[in-house]
């Protein structure tokens, strides 16, 4: 059986990762902060099957000695501080979570053992200011915020370990991905759960930001197959995952509130409180190396996902009693 340790294995990509993991018949080491209150509501369907051990990203000794009990063939280092507008407000943390943590993290694999097979997560943030479209993994950085800076040196730092020791080390640039366990700070989950509650009279408005940001949504679920596909190569490489299809944060709101047969500009207000101080207008990403070289290709379409987090939130608000669903049950078909 391989066992996998995986860091932010309470966030959204962690949650899905270990199942995806565990369906495939690993040991699933989850990393875990240590809290005042316990969070694990994306894994509490799986909780029984994984290891969870205590273990943070600032700390260089916590994860030297969890590789050393462990021993895990392959790491996936999903933990970050990962929402940019608490980048602004907090850029000295994010750097030292999103970009010193992948640091800490190669060290801990270099000394303890080199042959474990990293995944970082890069980001589309990375190419902020856009110098081409579509993105590709060739296409220049220019990151807009101080998350897409960090990501940035997460990334190099990577190709750099993998330069300078032979480190198994994968960069996934993964576009937006999002599933109803998306944070409700991220403009898609925002939506989604507005116009649920919205449509349960729980709510009569929605304040948004800009809505003419365009990025390229895709669905979770989806993403983390392609984490684990970049692990089972015989050589280590960069991977750009994402849909080829980009659309405003506007036609998000509209698919949202016609889906349920609302008007969208009866409801929805902009407020400059929610403006970046830099903003990241346009992302569309070419992902045919993974389809060509890993095989992978997304099932969920624009339209798909959000029907999908729209119908997840309303049902969580009349039954909020119920956890999540797994995978498989969220997207029946795939
Ligand atoms: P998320 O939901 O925000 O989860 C982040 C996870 O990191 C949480 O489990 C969090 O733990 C953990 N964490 C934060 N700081 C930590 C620390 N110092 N030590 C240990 N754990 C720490 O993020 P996500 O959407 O799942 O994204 C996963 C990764 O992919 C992140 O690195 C993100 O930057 C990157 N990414 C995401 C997307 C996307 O569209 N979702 C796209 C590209 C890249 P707590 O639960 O304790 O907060
Ligand atoms: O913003 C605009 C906002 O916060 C998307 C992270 O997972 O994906 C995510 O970063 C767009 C931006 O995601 C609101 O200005 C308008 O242009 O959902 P978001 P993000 O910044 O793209 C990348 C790939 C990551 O790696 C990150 O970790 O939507 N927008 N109005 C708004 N955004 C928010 N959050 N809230 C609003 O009210």
């Amino acid at each position: 059986m391989p066992t996998a340790l995986v860091t932010g294995v309470t966030g959204q990509d962690g949650s899905y990762l270990a199942e995806f993991l565990l369906s495939r018949g690993y040991q699933v080491i989850g990393m875990v902060r240590r809290t005042s209150t316990i969070n694990f509501d994306r894994i509490r369907h799986i909780q029984d099957q994984i290891e969870i051990v205590q273990g943070d990203l600032l700390d260089q000794m916590s994860l030297i000695a969890i590789l050393q009990e462990y021993h895990p063939q392959e790491v996936y280092n999903l933990a970050a501080q990962s929402f940019v507008p608490t980048s602004f407000t907090q850029p000295v943390l994010t750097g030292e979570f999103t970009a010193l943590g992948v640091t800490r993290m190669l060290e801990a694999i270099r000394i303890v053992d080199p042959t474990i097979r990293f995944y970082q997560a890069s980001s589309s943030e990375m190419f902020g200011k856009v110098v081409e479209v579509p993105q590709r993994e060739t296409t220049p950085f220019y990151p807009r915020s101080p998350y897409g800076v960090a990501k940035v040196y997460g990334h190099w730092l990577t190709v750099n370990y993998r330069e300078s020791y032979n480190i198994y080390g994968c960069s996934g640039i993964l576009f937006n991905h999002e599933s109803p366990r998306r944070g409700l700070e991220f403009v898609t989950h925002k939506i989604t759960h507005a116009v649920a509650r919205i449509k349960m009279g729980l709510a009569d408005e929605l304040r948004l930001g800009n809505l003419q940001a365009q990025r390229d949504w895709g669905y979770a679920g989806d993403y983390v197959r392609a984490m684990w596909l970049m692990l089972q190569q015989d050589a280590p490489e960069d991977y750009v995952i994402a849909t080829g299809e980009t659309h405003s944060v506007q036609e998000f709101v509209e698919e949202a509130f016609g889906y349920q047969d609302l008007d969208w500009q009866e409801y929805v207000v902009q407020d400059p409180k929610f403006y970046r101080p830099a903003e990241v207008d346009l992302l569309v990403g070419d992902a045919s190396k993974a389809g060509r070289e890993l095989g992978w290709e997304p099932t969920v379409d624009f339209r798909g996902l959000v029907r999908l987090m729209v119908d997840a939130d309303l049902r969580t608000l009349q039954d909020p009693s119920q956890g999540y669903p797994s995978a498989a049950e969220e997207v029946p078909q795939r």
